[in-house]
Order: structure tokens, then C-alpha cells, then sequence
């Protein structure tokens, strides 16, 4: 199937391309709710949801956590030099990607290949990574969703990348940002991610916030122009999360980011990549999230997983609650879908799901979560009084005296002088129920 880099070993034997088969089926292989050719609010559901999957929790991730070694072999991740091993790890890659039909990938610098003792070994390993990816892309039509750097494994990064109070160690976070950059627009790209995971702090006491800050901003613009610069014309993504691995980090959620990219003029180049679990983490839902967005202009994309309701940290699981996910899908439709952006699944099996399957599974409970999730959300705003209910609560604001309010043509005195005339106004029901009950009905 592929003409130079031919797959010459099968890592998931007996599992086919996974095929719609409709609601009654009971294959866990297969998909009930997502028919990628069937058209929803003008597009196609491929077209409309742009599914992706995250290299570094499907292809990198060995069940490793705080407590406890790995607990999955990776059998693309064995033998050979670094770059082989990137290859073969690629091979693995495309097939679970096409085996699932899945339109995007992305990726982190070194996701692909292991970095290299110096800035020029890793540009060598990675470009051959590249035309490996290039290949790929080609034979396969899969595309790359975003590109990112990885500005937080390595060690150096300890005390942050763009907001790293020693210069030194900014300088080899741009040196990562400009080469991210050349193989995202390489591979043809559509977005760049930048999650600031430690750009943030573990204490105030020996920390110059409002400099760091800046030294983020002037680092981002930097990243835009040279992007910019290089016919990269895709868009810039900030993903906001409140904290892990710091205490505090800058991009606390979408408000936060949204200030941010405003107060340093970077609103045009740059917008949002919204993640379930950080939503969570930041004490908001994920619909709330996604809103902040869509009424700034700022949304962009949507990092999909759910989190643990009752441990609150980010343990990236798949996305499988409907009802959360019909909220948001509900105000993104509204808002004409994800532009440019597209749902990645940033989510990983658990740690003791260790059957080649599970990963196979995870993605497909997912995927089918999400077209039914954009079924209910699209049926609902065709054939229900969701959206009329929500006008009608302003109704008040459309004519008369409500209008003039808005038009700013009123003072406090005229304010006064209307509630001594209109009297005390009877209750007017939010209707919370009623709505709830219709995301159940349409379900
Ligand atoms: C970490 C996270 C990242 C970003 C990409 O919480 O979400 O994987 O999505 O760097
Ligand atoms: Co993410």
C-alpha cells in the first residue's frame, strides 16, 4: 500500500478497517452512530468533526505514571537506532490511523523520534522523520491536524521554555518552536499548537510574573512572524490549563487566555484549543469553555477526552459522556462548526488496559459518542424551541425601554424612575428542566 516505506509487519493482526454499521450492531470494532458520508448541518460527518489522533498517548505511551513502570510493551518501539525506531513506530502509527479512518494526526517534535545529543542531530533525525511523514500523508490522504513542540519534557525546561528566567534555556525553546514550525508547514500543517505546560510556576516567592508574561507574549510573537514569514497560514493555537505539571501556569483557561492574547495583540493569529479535562480542572464544564471561546471569535479546536469526576486530575480518558459532549457540540454548531480546527482525541487507554484492542476501542466509543453527540445537538436546534427559548428570555431588551438600555441612551435616575412605574416583576421561569429533558429526548 505505501510505495517506499512498504508496512512490512502488521502490529494489530485481526483487526480490520473498522466499518459503520449501524445502531444494532454489537461489534465493539465497528462503528454505530458515526457514518463518515452522512451529511450533518451541510457537511459530511468527516468533514464536519475532523477527527485526529494524538500520537503521544496512542503511539509514545507506555502505561508509565508517578507510581509504577511501564506496564505496555510497544512493539514498534524495540529494535534498531533511534530513527528506525521512529519509522517503525510511524508504520504502527498510520496503520491504527487507517484502520480507524480517521482524517488528522498530530504530533510533538519528539513524539516522532527520540531528540538528539544537539540541536543538529535532532534536525537530522527529524527530517527524515519528515519525508517519512510526507510519504505517509501522500499514499494515505491523512493529514496533520497541528503540529507542536514538546517545550516540557526535557530537563532544561525544569523552570519553563518562553518563560524560563534564564535566557540560555529560551534560546533552545526557540531553536524547537522554528524547526516545529518548518515540518508543521512541511507536512502541510492547518494549525499550531502551543500549551504552555511549564510556562507557569510552582511558587511566587522567587518568580517575576508580569515578566514572564511578557517574555511570553514577545516569544509567541516571534513564533507568529516567523511562521508568518514562512507561508504558514494556518492558525496559531493557544490550549489553556490551569495548572499540572505546575502549580500555576498563565494560560489558566479560556478567559485568562483570551485577556492574555488581547492585551498583547495576538487575537488575530491566534485562537483556542479547548480540552475537556482541563475545562474540568479549572472548575468550569467544558461547554462553559468552549463559550468563553466562540464569543471572543476565539475558538479554534477542541482537545477530546473526559476527566475523572470525582479525583479531579487529568487523567485524559476517553470522551464517553454524551450529555457533556451534546452541551458543547450544541454551541459549536451554533457557531458553524470547528473551522480549521477539528476534535483530537488527546485521551489514553488506562494503565491496565493492556489488550491491543482497548486502543482500537477506546477511540471507537469515542468517535461514536461525538456523532451522536452532533446528531442530538443538530436535531435539537432544528426541531426544538432551544434556541427560540433563550431569545425569548432577552425579549425584554428588544423593544421600548430595554433596547434604549442597550443602546446605552439610559441613566441610573431612568432606571429608577421605570422601576417606580413598572412595579415588581412577577418570576419568569429559566426553565432548566425543560431543557435538560429535551437533551434526553433527543438523545
Ligand atoms: C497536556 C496536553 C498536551 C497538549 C499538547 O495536558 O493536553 O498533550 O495537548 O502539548
Ligand atoms: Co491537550
Amino acid at each position: 500500500m505505501h510505495k517506499s516505506a512498504a508496512r512490512t509487519k502488521e502490529f494489530f493482526p485481526g483487526i480490520e478497517k473498522v466499518c459503520f454499521e449501524g445502531r444494532d450492531s454489537k461489534n465493539p470494532l465497528a462503528y454505530r452512530w458515526y457514518d463518515e458520508n452522512l451529511t450533518v448541518a451541510g457537511r459530511t460527518m468527516k468533514e464536519y468533526l475532523r477527527f485526529s489522533i494524538a500520537y503521544w498517548h496512542s503511539f509514545c505511551a507506555t502505561g508509565r505514571d508517578p507510581f509504577g513502570s511501564e506496564t505496555r510493551d510497544l512493539p514498534w518501539s524495540v529494535e534498531g537506532d533511534p530513527v528506525s525506531r521512529g519509522k517503525t513506530k510511524m508504520d504502527a502509527a498510520f496503520e491504527v490511523i487507517t484502520k480507524l479512518g480517521v482524517p488528522y494526526y498530530c504530533f510533538h517534535d519528539f513524539d516522532l523520534v527520540d531528540e538528539g545529543s544537539s540541536i543538529a542531530d535532532s534536525d537530522k533525525r527529524l527530517q527524515t522523520m519528515v519525508e517519512y511523514a510526507r510519504e505517509y500523508q501522500e499514499s494515505t490522504g491523512v493529514r496533520l491536524l497541528w503540529g507542536t513542540s514538546n517545550l516540557f519534557s526535557h530537563k532544561r525546561y525544569m523552570n519553563g521554555a518562553a518563560t524560563n528566567p534564564d535566557f540560555r534555556v529560551l534560546t533552545h525553546a526557540g531553536a524547537q518552536v522554528k524547526r516545529a514550525l518548518d515540518i508543521t508547514i512541511a507536512l502541510g500543517g492547518e494549525n499550531y499548537v502551543f500549551w504552555g505546560g511549564r510556562e507557569g510556576y510552582m511558587t511566587l516567592l522567587n518568580t517575576d510574573m508580569k515578566r514572564e508574561k511578557d517574555h511570553m507574549a514577545r516569544f509567541l510573537s516571534m513564533a507568529r512572524d516567523y511562521g508568518r514569514q514562512h507561508g504558514f497560514r494556518g492558525t496559531f493555537l493557544i490550549e489553556p490549563k490551569p495548572m499540572e505539571p505546575t502549580k500555576h501556569q498563565y494560560d489558566y483557561d479560556a478567559e485568562t487566555a483570551i485577556g492574555f492574547l488581547r492585551h498583547y495583540g495576538l487575537e488575530k493569529d491566534f485562537k483556542l484549543n479547548i480540552e475537556v479535562n482541563h475545562a474540568t480542572l479549572a472548575g468550569h464544564t467544558f461547554q462553559h469553555e468552549v463559550q468563553c471561546a466562540v464569543d471572543a471569535g476565539l475558538f479554534g479546536s477542541m482537545d477530546a477526552n473526559r476527566g475523572d469526576y470525582q479525583n479531579g486530575w487529568d487523567t485524559d480518558q476517553f470522551s464517553v459522556n454524551l450529555f457533556e459532549l451534546v452541551e458543547a457540540m450544541l454551541v459549536i454548531e451554533e457557531a458553524g462548526g470547528f473551522g480549521s480546527g477539528g476534535v483530537n482525541f488527546d485521551a489514553k487507554i488506562r494503565r491496565n488496559s493492556t489488550d491491543p484492542a482497548d486502543l482500537f476501542i477506546g477511540h471507537i466509543a469515542a468517535i461514536d459518542v461525538f456523532a451522536r453527540a452532533l446528531l442530538t445537538a443538530d436535531a435539537i436546534l432544528r426541531e426544538s424551541e432551544y434556541v427560540n427559548l433563550r431569545h425569548q428570555r432577552y425579549a425584554s431588551f428588544d423593544k421600548g425601554d430595554g433596547k434604549r438600555f442597550e443602546k446605552g441612551e439610559l441613566t441610573l435616575d431612568d432606571l429608577r424612575a421605570l422601576a417606580i412605574a413598572s412595579g415588581e416583576p412577577p418570576p419568569i421561569s429559566g426553565k432548566q428542566e425543560f431543557i435538560e429533558q429535551m437533551i434526553t429526548m433527543f438523545t
